[in-house]
């Protein structure tokens, strides 16, 4: 069988500080083959989606990759988010998707993916993994770490190492058969056939989840009328 080539993790920089590794990674992407990761210890302005903040102390994940796709497709989130499922899994953790962006465990935010992109220059899929780091007081309730979840510190090096492989395969998948990395995103999406409200823009709209569509929107009902979400934030409603 023919080898391919790896794209993600030819080459790793390693920060120790940085505002945000998506800026970084950014400021760089011109100069750096496609598949650099840049990787940092603690980041003193972690982004979130629009303007939102990511708490990343020192002992978590807090990683972009830089890639260079035909074109900029809002599905590459969705590369992050399955490759960051199957890292956990392969710590034994089952986790679920929240469309667009979060990983969740049991109700608790583990991971959270900003992709942005330039059209004809670059893609920056960032992602931040809760590992061994404190989660901040304020966000205890929501939000949770591989360490709380297992129990003891996880090697860091070795939770990289597994991310980089498993992002590689899904960029590939992303890239030659997006139908099929749908199909999975479709299968780990927890909201589907739930109660959800979702805010867009200026916008709440509460109806049922049914589906997630092959270009990476959200179909719901709402009160018998199937509208297509783009992108918004969601949270379950309970009756
Ligand atoms: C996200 O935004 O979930 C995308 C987070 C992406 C972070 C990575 S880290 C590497 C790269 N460089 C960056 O600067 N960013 C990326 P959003 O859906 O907007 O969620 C943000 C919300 O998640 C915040 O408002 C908090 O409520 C919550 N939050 C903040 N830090 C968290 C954490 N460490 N764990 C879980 N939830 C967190």
């Amino acid at each position: 069988m023919e080898k391919t080539k790896r794209v993600i993790g030819v080459k790793i920089i390693r920060l120790d500080e940085v505002d945000s590794t998506n800026e970084y990674a950014k400021a760089i992407a011109h100069e750096v083959p496609e598949g650099t990761v840049v990787v940092a210890k603690r980041q003193v302005a972690g982004k979130g989606r629009k303007g939102r903040s990511w708490a990343s102390p020192e002992g978590g994940l807090w990683m972009s990759v830089i890639l260079k796709p035909p074109r900029v497709d809002p599905r590459l989130a969705f590369v992050g988010a399955l490759a960051v499922g199957d890292t956990l899994a392969d710590f034994g953790i089952s986790v679920g998707i929240k469309w667009p962006n979060d990983v969740w465990v049991g109700g608790r935010k583990i991971s959270g993916i900003l992709a942005e992109g330039k059209a004809g220059e670059y893609s920056i899929l960032g992602i931040g993994l809760n590992v061994n780091n404190p989660i901040p007081e304020e966000l205890r309730e929501n939000a949770v770490s591989m360490m709380e979840l297992l129990g003891s510190k996880l090697p860091l090096e070795e939770v990289l190492k597994r991310l980089l492989l498993h992002l590689d395969g899904w960029y590939r998948v992303f890239l030659e058969r997006p139908d099929l990395l749908m199909a999975k995103v479709r299968e780990r999406t927890f909201i589907l056939g739930r109660p959800v409200t979702v805010i867009e823009g200026d916008e709440r709209i509460s109806g049922i989840a049914l589906d997630v569509l092959d270009d990476g929107s959200l179909l719901m009902d709402i009160d018998g009328q199937l509208r297509r979400i783009l992108y918004g934030d969601v949270s379950l409603r309970f009756f």
